[in-house]
């Protein structure tokens, strides 16, 4: 036989399944779905590691599924807006579309040398107009159904560049990465997306989601941060209302001060004479500061105090209205009710400026004096100088304090219960060239018109400056901002804010079900059937604003008519990350203590290429910073694409991280290599012939021998545990170790002109084409048969085959092993004594001596004490 070169086969079959259309997604409506996704790449020119494990993952998800006899849609797409390709077009002079296009181009045909079973007819780039015309027609569904707003927001600008930048474009120290220059907070106005309308949905139907990790789940939940509390109306002296939310409005009674944020709009009303300097320096402070460092637990508070005052509603007490920087205009009303004895941000700031400090609720067997405590005491205890609350038990149970404070506060009209949510609108507005026009038109006197749906899309010019300076790309386009309002035919303004690219990410599952449909977004019978996505698999960096941002979509479309699900994901896996072999020079700092592998001369005594020093070995996620990646196309040139997969598959569960290591690398290609020469060696062999056609169709022998039994049992317990591992938790790498014990099963066998080797040599080739799929279709075809294994069905496990009806029992004496023998497997534990005493192990050894007691442990062995 030829020997196994992979270099040979899987060109050869990625073509044969490329022109016979295998990959198409299968129509037959007369089969049970199953939709297998791996989130879509963002086409940066080059497959990694990461990329081969998440897509090697889906895909024998897919293929088990189509040999189980799903049909099967496996699509795959690019993600293909957004900042790198317009730096490409900055820094090297190229067009973003060029760039990207030109990446997709690569990243395809590396996805291809893969061996991934993806339907390509239904490939979508983001970037592309026929997609994109349908993100702005989304869009416009969001702005009808009252969906999507502009409002002022706070955007870093570089006042040097003139230009709005990116989170991402401003560095640790709030400098921009081009100019250097020390960026600003400026107000802007900006398209948002109503998220928050759906916050509790979003949060409640996580509860659908038993099929996704826990910790995701828990992540989502954190960030739409549910709190329950009460709102309550304080009076300003001025006669104000000044509302708060608090989640304890048990404490009311100790509330000895206020606090607003320095933006809370009645500032500059509440601000005496005499305060007015020391406040608007303060402001001016405050609004330099990120929000995080205006949090930060450690960090010593700091304020003013307006001048003025409030009444609380519970006792009429005048307490004095300060304003602090860790109060965030952004949650709840941007003004807190200040309880110092009960929460510890606000017992620091007592402390510092000397305020009141009183306590209402006594902890159990203690009494905590205002003056005199070291902290706040938030935990449980009895209400006390709390006028109707007074004796209750302090807490958010049932008929405790907090509940009853609400009905309280409802009964006399002081306030009410009320949730809020951590989670914010969604800002989707960016001052940047490569994403998708947001397709409204500004009127002088129509106001803000979507452009109406037989304009779209809204196409990029592409004549464009990419300077990186001054405002947008598209505003400096005259021809292309200035259009008539398609309302009233006016002189009107194109929108040149283009859309944060998670929006395209948020809908690509659903074009997937009908990706070339152009007169529509879908077809909604085509959506209905295809989703949910049934098994979803990604990096957990995606674990909160895509998820969210795609379930907050797919809501958002069911609530206009267009899909009947609540839920896109039924299932999700976060695959782990893939580490590669590390060198660190301990005595280095920063990025520089990173040796990259191609610079260690000796692995085995790894230096500094430098300096001489020894240096540390540690596994670390691949990436470039730490030159510690292995390239995709390496692995494949030097075993193939089959011994990738298979060695991603057996290295670590796919949840788990896995350490890339050259030598299992190398094992996973002699295992094929040994599956290899096992069939091929059966193809030439004349038991072969017989069995082509497939093995079920030769019939077994009536009574098979001990050693077709035994071949049989290990076939089944492959078939059994293989399905097992995969129909669970994805357990393919037991499930590559069950291939392992099957081959060598066969390699043994002592029958291999039986059908039953037949079976098993057929057997192997089947449960293995969903990882190895290339070396499978070569084999099954050298085994005779016609037809791509790929479209065989999945082996049917024989239970019967899996019971032993020989075991293999031990004899001892006196504790020590002598021999063994075969028994029928369902002997009791006399009759085991029986076949034991009569061996002729026993025989031998027993000769003359008498028998003082015997030990039988049933299924295992027989002991006998002897003198
Ligand atoms: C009085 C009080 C007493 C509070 C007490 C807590 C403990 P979560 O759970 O995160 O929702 N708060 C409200 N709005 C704020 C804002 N814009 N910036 C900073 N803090 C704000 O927190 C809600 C609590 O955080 C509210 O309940 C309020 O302080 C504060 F013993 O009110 B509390
Ligand atoms: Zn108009």
């Amino acid at each position: 036989a030829d020997k196994y070169t992979p270099a040979a086969i899987e060109e050869k079959w990625q073509q044969v399944w490329a022109e016979q259309g295998l990959d198409k997604t299968d129509e037959d409506a007369s089969k049970p779905k199953f939709y297998a996704l791996s989130m879509f790449p963002y086409p940066s020119g080059n497959l990694h590691m990461g990329h081969v494990r998440n897509y090697t993952i889906t895909d024998v998800i897919a293929r088990v599924r189509r040999m189980q006899g799903y049909r099967v849609l496996h699509p795959m797409g690019w993600d293909a807006f957004g900042l790198p390709a317009e730096n490409a077009a900055i820094d090297r002079g190229i067009h973003p579309a060029k760039w990207t296009y030109q990446n997709i181009d690569q990243m395809r045909a590396q996805l291809q040398q893969l061996g991934l079973s993806y339907d390509w007819d239904r490939e979508v780039a983001t970037c592309s107009p026929d997609y994109y015309k349908w993100t702005q027609w989304s869009f416009i569904q969001f702005l009808k159904a009252g969906l999507a707003y502009q409002k002022e927001a706070a955007v870093n600008w570089d006042p040097i560049d003139q230009t709005v930048l990116a989170n991402e474009q401003v560095d640790s120290e709030g400098k921009s990465w081009r100019s250097g220059a020390k960026v600003e907070r400026k107000l802007l106005k900006q398209w948002f997306l109503k998220i928050t309308d759906y916050a509790d949905e979003l949060l409640q139907d996580l509860d659908k989601l038993p099929g996704w990790p826990e910790r995701v789940r828990l992540m989502q939940e954190n960030w739409i941060g549910k709190s329950t509390g009460a709102k309550v109306v304080f009076t300003t002296e001025q006669g104000d209302d000044l509302e708060v939310f608090t989640t304890r409005p048990d404490t009311l009674w100790g509330a000895t001060f206020m606090v607003l944020s320095p933006e809370h709009p009645l500032v500059e009303k509440l601000t005496t004479a005499e305060q007015k300097e020391a406040i608007a320096t303060y402001q001016a402070e405050a609004a330099a500061k990120s929000d995080i460092d205006r949090t930060d637990e450690g960090k010593e508070k700091s304020g003013v105090w307006t001048g003025s005052y409030a009444i609380n509603p519970v006792n009429g007490a005048k307490i004095p209205i300060w304003i602090a920087d860790y109060v965030l205009m952004g949650y709840g009303t941007g003004a807190i009710m200040a309880v110092p004895a009960h929460d510890q941000r606000d017992f620091e700031f007592a402390r510092k400026f000397n305020l009141e400090v009183r306590v209402v609720v006594q902890p159990e067997g203690d009494t905590l004096d205002g003056a005199t405590i070291a902290e706040a005491w938030p935990g449980e205890g009895v209400m006390v100088h709390s006028g109707p609350l007074d004796g209750i038990p302090a807490g958010k149970g049932e008929g405790q304090s907090v509940e009853q404070a609400i009905a309280w506060l409802e009964a006399e009209g002081k306030g009410s219960g009320q949730d809020n949510f951590r989670l914010r609108d969604w800002l989707i507005s960016r001052q940047r060239y490569w994403g998708v026009p947001i397709p409204v038109i500004h009127c002088p006197s129509c106001g803000t018109v979507p452009v109406p749906d037989e304009q779209l899309p809204v196409e990029l010019p592409e004549n464009v400056e990419f300077s990186g300076r001054g405002a947008s790309p598209l505003s400096q386009l005259g021809d292309w901002v200035n259009v008539p309002c398609p309302t009233c035919g006016e002189a009107a303004k194109r929108e040149t804010d283009t859309m944060d690219t998670f929006i395209d990410s948020s809908w690509y599952f659903l074009r997937f079900t009908d990706a070339n449909n152009d007169g529509a977004i879908f077809d909604s019978a085509k959506a209905n059937d295809w989703m949910p996505v049934d098994q979803y698999v990604g990096g957990i960096e995606h674990a909160i604003l895509h998820l969210l941002y795609s379930r907050f979509f797919t809501k958002v479309l069911r609530d206009r008519g267009l899909i009947n699900i609540d839920e896109p994901f039924s299932r999700l896996l976060t695959q782990g990350m893939v580490q590669g072999l590390t060198y660190m020079n301990p005595n280095k700092g920063g990025k520089d203590k990173w040796v990259p592998s191609e610079l260690v001369a000796n692995p085995d005594d790894p230096r500094d290429p430098e300096t001489g020093e020894p240096l540390q070995r540690l596994y670390a996620t691949m990436s470039k910073s730490k030159g510690n990646g292995v390239a995709p196309s390496d692995v494949i040139s030097q075993y193939g694409a089959d011994t990738a997969r298979m060695f991603i598959l057996f290295k670590a569960p796919p949840e788990k991280d896995l350490e890339w290591d050259a030598a299992d690398v190398e094992g996973q290609y002699r295992f094929l290599n040994r599956v290899w020469r096992l069939v091929t060696e059966f193809a030439e062999s004349p038991a072969a012939t017989k069995s082509v056609g497939a093995h079920d169709r030769t019939p077994l022998p009536e009574n098979l021998s001990k050693a077709e039994k035994d071949v049989r049992r290990a076939i089944h317990i492959a078939i059994k545990e293989i399905s097992e591992d995969i129909e669970g938790d994805y357990q393919f790498n037991t499930a590559v170790s069950e291939l392992m014990k099957l081959s060598n099963a066969l390699t043994d066998a002592k029958c291999k002109d039986s059908p039953v080797y037949a079976e098993g040599i057929h057997t192997l080739v089947k449960l293995i084409a969903p990882f190895a799929p290339h070396i499978a279709d070569e084999l099954w075809s050298q085994l005779g048969q016609t037809g791509s294994i790929h479209q065989q069905g999945w082996p049917i496990l024989d239970e019967s085959a899996l019971v032993a009806d020989e075991i293999t029992l031990v004899i001892q004496i006196m504790g020590k092993t002598r021999g063994t023998i075969e028994v029928p497997a369902d002997s009791d534990k006399a009759a085991l004594e029986k076949y034991a005493r009569e061996s002729y192990i026993a025989q031998k050894y027993l000769d003359g001596k008498e028998i003082i007691k015997v030990i039988v442990v049933p299924g295992k062995l027989v002991n006998f004490v002897a003198k």
